[in-house]
């Protein structure tokens, strides 16, 4: 039985800090733990949506939680519209600016309130957008680990059977970044694909010196050489160097890409669900890589970013991280390399409730 027309009842948003089995090391800090909002949109006719927002620092997990609460009043006895409820929160907040925690907490409630449509519709997300679930080929992450362990946790990705692995670099030199690329790649043999990420820690100067160093090692592309929202140095890169430019994971909202395309940024695109505006930020986000052709691959949230990825014209990879799979009752399945997106209703999060309750932050 599917339902057309829901009406919100409450919104009910739960902090966790899940813990990771190795802490995640870049250029620009560590991360040592997963401090996560979970969502839940409530409706009147028993339908649940869940979301879940990133807030890369414990400190920034209560005031997002609070944050978040916040919106109940406005959703509350709205329709569940996910595309207007989207228009309508960012008209609201035009005067305070969608970036930062209001858009984090807007995306929060729009992931909710897709996956609450698409469990009503009985449909998984990517059906809901009119796609077709599919395998995507997915690569798994090293972090700022050194040559030797970054081979290391290569060498376990392409046992896993993942098609590619991106390390983390900007080393205090570049031989130390050149020296982690060519101990992955004996590591991994020619088939794995290798990519590496900066994480914005780089000069312009610094990131062209460096990248014609990495030129010919053969890598899928570099990521954020140097400062996200910096389209003019990214720009200035992209033309100085033969190996694509990645950037994408740091733009708030669909106008921040328009930007970027429009400065020649960035080769290919990989917008971070939460941060570009929740799955209708995405659709936006989709739309703009389509009409440039622009490939496009996820950060983070993988199991709603395999729904989206075979909704997308241009999709390209998905970044795999297991982070977050500790409270997902049915986390994102990858075979052979490629994840599978869920073939249920909704969008792929499920709560593994017992494990919620032993992460909860009070
Ligand atoms: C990244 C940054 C911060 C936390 C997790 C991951 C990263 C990526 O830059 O590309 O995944
Ligand atoms: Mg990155």
């Amino acid at each position: 039985m599917t339902q057309s027309s829901l009406t919100l009842r409450k919104l009910r948003t739960r902090p966790v800090k899940v813990p990771m089995a190795e802490p995640h090391r870049t250029a620009s800090g560590v991360i040592h733990e997963s401090p996560l909002v979970l969502v839940d949109l409530e409706t009147d006719e028993g339908v649940t949506g869940h979301g879940y927002v990133f807030c890369y620092t414990a400190l920034a997990l209560k005031p997002t939680a609070l944050l978040i609460a916040a919106l109940e009043s406005l959703v509350v006895g709205q329709p569940l519209a996910p595309l207007q409820i989207h228009q309508d929160l960012a008209r609201r907040f035009r005067l305070l600016g969608p970036q930062g925690l209001t858009g984090i907490a807007m995306a929060a409630v729009d992931m909710a309130a897709w996956d609450a449509q698409a469990r009503a519709q009985g449909l998984p997300l990517v059906r809901l957008l009119g796609g077709t679930p599919r395998p995507v080929p997915a690569y798994g992450a090293a972090g700022f680990d050194g040559a030797e362990g970054s081979a290391r946790v290569a060498a376990g990705w392409a046992e896993r059977g993942f098609k590619g692995v991106k390390a983390k670099i900007g080393y205090p030199s570049v031989d130390e970044d050149v020296a982690v690329v060519k101990a992955m790649r004996a590591a991994v043999g020619d088939e794995v694909a290798l990519m590496v990420d900066y994480n914005q820690s780089l000069t312009v100067a610094e990131a062209i010196e460096r990248g014609r160093r990495l030129d010919d090692l053969g890598l899928a592309w570099i990521e954020e050489p140097t400062l996200a929202h910096d389209h003019g140095g990214h720009a200035r890169i992209a033309r100085e160097l033969a190996t694509p430019i990645q950037c994408g994971e740091n733009w708030w909202g669909p106008l921040d890409m328009r930007q970027a395309i429009e400065a020649g940024a960035s080769d290919l695109m990989m917008p971070d669900v939460m941060k570009i505006g929740g799955v209708s930020g995405w659709l936006q986000a989709a739309a703009l890589g389509a009409a440039h052709g622009i490939r496009l691959s996820n950060h983070l949230f993988v199991e709603v970013s395999a729904q989206l990825l075979c909704a997308t014209a241009t999709a390209h990879w998905l970044e795999y991280a297991e982070w977050f799979n500790p409270v997902i009752a049915e986390p994102l399945r990858v075979v052979d390399g490629c994840a599978l997106p869920a073939d249920r209703p909704g969008s792929g999060i499920e709560w593994d409730e017992r494990a919620v309750a032993r992460y909860l932050v009070p």
